[in-house]
């Protein structure tokens, strides 16, 4: 027996081809049937899990530390412009020791640039470092106010920097920053995957600003991992008898397996749905 799937994979496609026939045409149509083969396939699934959450909400478990923040914010923003989901999300930055302040409405001008960002606490991601697993947050600089602004400005980019086994890799910027430029969190939105073989991982997210309504915003910050494929499947096949085909497959394992979707095309290229067979049994066939 061929193995077709093993158990670290999180998805699996299986292809056979059957020449379909049937008794029930007339001799002319026959013919032409006879030469006329379908593909057929099965694909199993496994779906994405959670490792790690911090969703900036105050029970959230993902520890991190930030540093720069002005007097002016807080550790978890709570005005609606500025959450991605829940109540609340991860703030910090600013400068108020002499910059713009349109929080609380007065001052203008810029003051001295001031570093701030977050630091999220490594993680042991061993259990899970034969696949790519991929880090996604929302993130903005949405502030509520009645002046002009805030945003960023030129060169006041927002930067990320991945640690792979405490090892810096090449950082990134999510955002260059412009005049002015205003980041909504409801459509800001960023991935990046870690490859297999990192055992720890952690990031940081840094941006230097000048006013003290320039501020970094920060919502479900989530850590994932495809499921391993829930099925160990040994044989897949079809034939063809009195004009049904059937398909056989073998599994010698399945774990939380939902079951199979099972297609069909007449190319081998454009498939389309035919049907669903539930998992946990093993020896199916497909009647069309
Ligand atoms: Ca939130
Ligand atoms: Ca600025």
């Amino acid at each position: 027996m061929k193995e077709l799937c093993i158990a670290n994979e999180s998805s699996c496609t299986m292809k056979t081809k059957t020449t379909s026939n049937s008794r029930i045409f007339p001799v002319k149509e026959m013919i032409l049937i006879g030469f006329f083969s379908c593909f057929f396939m099965a694909t199993i699934s496994g779906q994405s899990v959670t490792i790690a959450f911090q969703g900036g909400e105050d029970s959230d478990n993902w520890g991190y530390t930030s540093n720069g923040a002005s007097a002016a914010v807080v550790g978890y923003a709570t005005l609606s412009g500025n959450k991605k989901s829940g109540t609340t999300s991860l703030a910090v930055g600013g400068n108020n020791s002499s910059g713009g302040d349109c929080i609380s409405g007065c001052c203008t001008g810029n003051g001295p640039n001031m570093a701030h960002g977050f630091t999220f606490d490594d993680l042991d991601i061993s259990a899970s470092n034969t696949q790519t697993r991929t880090l996604s947050f929302w993130y903005g600089n949405y502030q509520p106010q009645s002046c002009s602004g805030p945003g960023w400005d030129a060169s006041e980019n927002l930067i990320y920097t991945p640690y792979h086994d405490g090892v810096a890799q090449a950082s990134q910027s999510i955002v260059n920053g412009g005049s002015n430029l205003s980041v909504p969190i409801n459509s800001s939105f960023f991935t990046s995957t870690i490859p297999p073989g990192v055992n720890t991982f952690h990031f940081t997210l840094s941006i230097t600003t000048n006013r003290n309504d320039e501020h970094l915003y920060l919502d479900n910050v989530l850590l994932t991992s495809p499921d391993p494929l829930p099925v160990h499947l040994l044989s897949f096949s079809g034939d063809e008898e009195e004009g049904i085909t059937k398909l056989y497959w073998s599994t010698a394992s399945e774990k939380n397996n939902s079951g199979y979707e099972i297609e069909k095309s007449a190319d081998g290229i454009t498939f389309y749905k035919i049907g669903f067979v539930k998992g946990n049994v093993n020896f199916r066939k497909i009647i069309q």
